[in-house]
């Protein structure tokens, strides 16, 4: 077994790690607000159970994914968009709980993006291998508003790369409690997951999740 530098050295809670304009970590930012938000998680995939989306090229995506929130990320055969309604159910989604709304816009104002008001919730589950491929977010009407971030579990190999697909990426962990803020001139860079790895968190089992908060509409 290799021992990685990741494992090494795990970044402090607390710290608050400015990686470029426009973006920032904030190192266990959501820890006092684990039990809440993964009671919410649990609520919300009972409304809107997790799935498998299809990529408008036909391939089955490895990370499975609901939402919350007065719109939805959606993808299938036609293409990338956002929806009012789950496919799935042929109903609206799950309302944003009170806790998230909170901790999106006080984690936004930290970055210096006050007034944040996010109408959707992509909630992400990663198993061992799934992996989210090099893209930008660009589906949102308002780019003005930054995306907020919060990774629970097991800990994942961020890429984050420049505004065009080919320049080059660099790699940092995002580790349970962490949340992200990506506005300004970072909200349309390229960035990425690597595959999962394998473990145990005792927050989420063999899984890690991700939500970001955006403003679609
Ligand atoms: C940098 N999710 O859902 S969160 C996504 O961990 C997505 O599930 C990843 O990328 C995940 O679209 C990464 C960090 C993140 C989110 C949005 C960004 C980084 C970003 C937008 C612009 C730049
Ligand atoms: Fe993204």
């Amino acid at each position: 077994m290799t021992a990685s530098l990741f494992d090494e050295v795990p970044p402090m809670p607390g710290r608050r790690e400015e990686l470029c304009e426009g973006a920032v970590i904030l190192r266990g930012y959501a820890l006092a607000d684990e039990a809440l938000i993964l009671a919410a998680v649990r609520d919300i995939a009972a409304n809107a159970p997790f799935r498998h989306l299809i990529t408008p090229g036909g391939f089955r995506m490895s990370v499975a994914m609901t939402n919350c929130g007065t719109l939805g990320w959606v993808s299938d055969r036609s293409g990338y968009r956002y929806d009012a309604i789950d496919p799935d159910s042929g109903r609206p989604w799950p309302p944003m709980p009170g806790v998230f709304r909170q901790l999106a816009q006080k984690a936004a104002t930290e970055a210096r993006f006050p007034g944040f008001e996010p109408d959707v919730c992509l909630v992400n589950r990663y198993e061992p291998g799934a992996r989210l491929t090099l893209h930008q977010d660009r589906n949102e009407r308002g780019v003005a508003a930054p995306i907020v971030s919060v990774s629970l579990g097991l800990p994942a190999v961020f890429l984050f790369g420049g505004l065009r697909r080919s320049d080059k990426t660099q790699r940092m962990q995002l580790t349970h409690g962490d949340v992200a803020v990506w506005g300004g001139p970072a909200r349309m860079r390229y960035h990425g997951i690597a595959p999962l790895k394998a473990g145990y968190h005792p927050s989420t089992g063999a899984n890690r999740l991700n939500l970001t908060f955006r403003r679609a509409a």
